[in-house]
């Protein structure tokens, strides 16, 4: 295992930003419109109003390594696509026994989890929540608020993402704007 010198990164809570970033991910509709419960919105968004930026990432990049602590934060912008909330694409950890932390720094949002074997649950998450995704759970985080959602997530650097299951399967649930609120639903087309 590599000896790394200790190291600092100041983090901007309403944006996100880092002031070292090893990297910047940006997910736009087109990434991830087959995501989106409604595809023909989407396909219609991205026709007659462009694509659109829905989250953001920076983070410390790390050796995948036993041991080494990657951290990033998210900045999911507001909106919704056919009233689903903008979300992140989510994922199973490639090792399933790896948990990982959140915490909220700006902005409202729902973190959905869900298990292999059919549990779910969702989490409440505003500035000062920490929230603990267990091993074997997978995650997606939506913004259900009026301005950027932005968290800080801490995992072990040898988790690994597997987004290929969610990507097939889709979520379990679906997190919708109901009367301007968030309403949780089950997904009509999962698996
Ligand atoms: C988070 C996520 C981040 C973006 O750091 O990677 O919020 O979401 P997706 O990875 O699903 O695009 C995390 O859970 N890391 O393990
Ligand atoms: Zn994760």
């Amino acid at each position: 295992m590599d000896l790394l010198q200790p190291s600092k990164t100041e983090v901007d809570f309403t944006t996100g930003r880092l002031s070292r970033a090893d990297y910047t991910i940006q997910r736009k509709l087109s990434d991830m419109a087959a995501m989106y419960a409604d595809r023909d919105e989407a396909a219609r968004i991205l026709a007659d109003e462009g694509d659109r930026l829905i989250y953001e990432v920076q983070g410390v990049e790390l050796p995948e390594q036993e041991g080494q602590i990657p951290h990033c934060t998210t900045r999911i912008l507001p909106g919704d696509v056919g009233g689903e909330f903008h979300m992140t694409k989510g994922h199973y950890h490639a090792r399933r026994e790896q948990g990982e932390v959140y915490f909220g720094l700006s902005g409202r949002g729902l973190l959905l989890l869900q298990t292999e074997a059919g549990a779910t649950s969702e989490i409440e998450m505003v500035a000062g929540s920490a929230a603990y995704v267990p091993p074997f759970w997978a995650h997606r985080t939506v913004n259900i608020g009026a301005e950027d959602f932005v968290f800080f997530s801490v995992w072990e650097a040898r988790a690994g993402h597997d987004y290929g299951t969610i990507e097939r399967d889709g979520f379990r649930k679906l997190a919708l704007r109901r009367d301007g609120e968030a309403a949780v639903v089950d997904n009509p087309r999962y698996g």
